[in-house]
């Protein structure tokens, strides 16, 4: 098992990984995260959603923070490791860096972004729709975003692991699919307005420890949990190095803004810095020491 603290060459993806990544928008690594870690990250979601209210982010934009109470449906919890730096143990971990930036083709990743999505056993309404993540990051220059997908659990058809149209990051419709809160998933060919052949699309069946990656133009989506067991993940968005805010006018005509926006610094032409340590600390490359019980964004 490699050390997610001190990658080896030996632990990144190979040319032909990357390849694979190109062509797919989506990536598996051999088992990298050790299973006691995975445990405590169990206990450590669990405990997060059932923090008390004075504990919570407040944003103006709106960000999700499932709490006990919430309606059948995911249980997501946003801008997690920004609130509860222990999660950055895992979250921020430079061998996850040093892979994404090895298939998104840049010297340096940081965060933007990171989530706990828990789907208890048997709520049929714990669904997400077809998405891309560009959809929802028009306000960022890069094209290269990429997301860590790490399931604490195996992660199964049954328990409704990520779904994916593959090689649909290459598709031109990809950018506006914002479907995430859409259940309906049998509407994919309808909103894409093309056949989408059912060979297509894969659901990504992973062992604990693996973690999947995948492109901001894939589209996915995940089915409900059929199992008997929550199925819990920490999602993990990174930036390239070269990734910048940019304005962007929404529907009703105004800057789209989202909630980084708000928590992040400003540039000296007063838009906002993505590249705010604070609130985006770099992943890789990462130089210090390890963490012992969890890392605070440097
Ligand atoms: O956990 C899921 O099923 C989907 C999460 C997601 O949309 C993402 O990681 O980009």
């Amino acid at each position: 098992m490699p050390d997610l603290w001190r990658p080896e060459e030996t632990d990144l993806p190979t040319p032909g990984d990357v390849a694979f990544y190109r062509e797919h928008g989506w990536y598996v690594t051999d088992p990298i995260v050790p299973l006691d870690l995975l445990d405590d990250m169990v206990r450590r979601v669990d405990d997060h959603q059932r923090r008390p209210d004075a504990e919570r982010l407040r944003s103006t934009v709106g960000h999700e923070d499932w709490r006990p109470g919430d309606p059948p449906g995911v249980q997501n919890s946003e801008f997690l490791t920004y609130q509860q730096p222990a999660f950055g143990v895992l979250t921020l971990a430079p061998l996850i860096g040093a892979i994404a930036a090895r298939l998104a083709g840049t010297g340096s990743v940081r965060l933007f972004d990171d989530q706990a999505v828990v789907k208890q056993p048997d709520d049929g309404e714990a669904i997400i729709g077809w998405h891309t993540d560009h959809a929802y990051w028009s306000t960022c220059t890069s094209t290269e975003m990429i997301t860590a997908w790490i399931p604490l659990q195996d992660t199964t058809a049954d328990s409704g692991t990520l779904m994916v149209v593959d090689g649909s990051h290459l598709w031109d419709t990809s950018e506006h699919l914002r479907l995430f809160h859409d259940r309906n998933l049998a509407r994919l060919g309808e909103v894409v307005g093309r056949d989408v052949p059912a060979e297509r699309v894969v659901r990504i069946e992973l062992r604990r420890g693996q973690v999947s990656f995948h492109h901001m133009r894939l589209m996915h989506a995940s089915e409900s949990n059929r199992s008997d067991r929550p199925r819990r993940v920490l999602s993990v968005h990174l930036q390239p190095e070269d990734n910048q805010y940019r304005e962007v006018l929404g529907a009703d005509g105004r800057p789209v803004r989202l909630a980084d926006d708000e928590l992040c610094r400003r540039t000296a032409d007063g838009r906002p810095d993505y590249a705010d340590p604070q609130v985006f600390p770099v992943l890789w490359p990462r130089t210090g020491q390890a963490p012992r019980s969890g890392v605070r964004p440097a």
